[in-house]
């Protein structure tokens, strides 16, 4: 039986090589470029770009071909998408799962509303890869990845949030709190997958600590932790050292954010999967 796990671009880059992986990208557009989020993706320059543009910019999620794509010629796939709450990409990966599934009766694929996006689809992904390796069957793994997502959260700290307001994913009143200089934006994804903001922090020093609280209040135990960032290395490996401490975990991986959360986090942002 061969098993496949995909995933939509907003879960950054995969990091596993126990199982067969692939990527349906997400569309970073303006009214003069479109930015294909896969692996030609060079996503520092199209942050310097977006800096200096100032007009409309959207995103896209992939379609039921480019999931179909993705799918291959697998028997047995698992795709998780980003949160249903923020993007159609949930809706087309089904409407492909069931043609998939039409097309090729005994061939299975299991679709996962992440409710989330970024580090906490990557806990997803690396929790299936040791599921499928572990030998047990399709039916229990479907079962078993759906009680793990009760156990994991994800926290974000933007400096920005005019793309997510452009793009209707916040309100403009929120938003405008972002715009004052130094001011750190935290949240969590909630329960039911969109962005709860929880505290405005000015300067990093105070984010730090802002953070770790917020980590412990949502419950994040002495586990496994996934910092993506965009083009903030150093602040990212601040809280790899201080979460080491405050959590008592050395499973900690930092990697960049891909060109779909670059977009919607910005230069600075940061956004963290955690395990509870
Ligand atoms: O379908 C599309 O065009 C994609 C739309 C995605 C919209 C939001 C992406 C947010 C990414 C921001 C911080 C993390 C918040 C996660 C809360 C669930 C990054």
């Amino acid at each position: 039986m061969s098993y496949k796990i995909v995933a939509d671009s907003s879960a950054d880059k995969i990091n596993i090589s126990g199982v067969a992986t692939a990527i349906a990208p997400l569309k970073i557009i303006t009214n003069e470029r479109e930015f294909i989020d896969d692996e030609n993706l060079n996503t520092d320059e199209m942050v310097a770009y977006l800096k200096g543009y100032s007009g409309k910019s959207s995103t896209a999620c992939p379609g039921v071909n480019d999931w179909l794509t993705s799918f291959g010629e697998s028997e047995n796939i698992f795709c998780i998408t980003i949160s249903s709450n923020l993007s159609g990409s949930f809706n087309s990966a089904c409407l492909a799962a069931s043609e998939y599934e039409t097309l090729h009766p005994n061939r299975n694929v299991f679709v996962i509303d992440s409710l989330s996006t970024g580090g906490e689809m990557q806990l997803i992904i690396e929790r299936l890869e040791e599921l499928i390796l572990s030998g047990i069957a399709f039916d229990e793994i479907c079962k078993k990845i759906t009680e793990y997502q009760q156990n994991t959260g994800l926290l974000f700290m933007l400096q920005s949030l005019k793309n997510l307001a452009n793009n209707g994913r916040v309100s403009h009143a929120v938003a405008k709190i972002s715009g004052i200089l130094g001011i750190r934006i935290i949240g969590l994804a909630s329960d039911e997958g969109r962005l709860d903001i929880t505290d405005k922090s000015r300067g990093d020093k105070k984010a730090l600590a802002s953070i770790i609280e917020r980590m412990k209040i949502a419950g994040c135990k002495n586990g496994k932790i996934r910092i993506s960032h965009c083009q903030n290395k150093e602040f990212a490996e601040a809280l790899k050292t201080e979460f080491e401490k405050a959590f008592n975990t050395t499973d900690i991986k930092i990697q960049a954010t891909g060109g779909l959360c670059s977009f919607y986090a910005e230069s600075g942002g940061i956004i963290i999967g955690f395990e509870k």
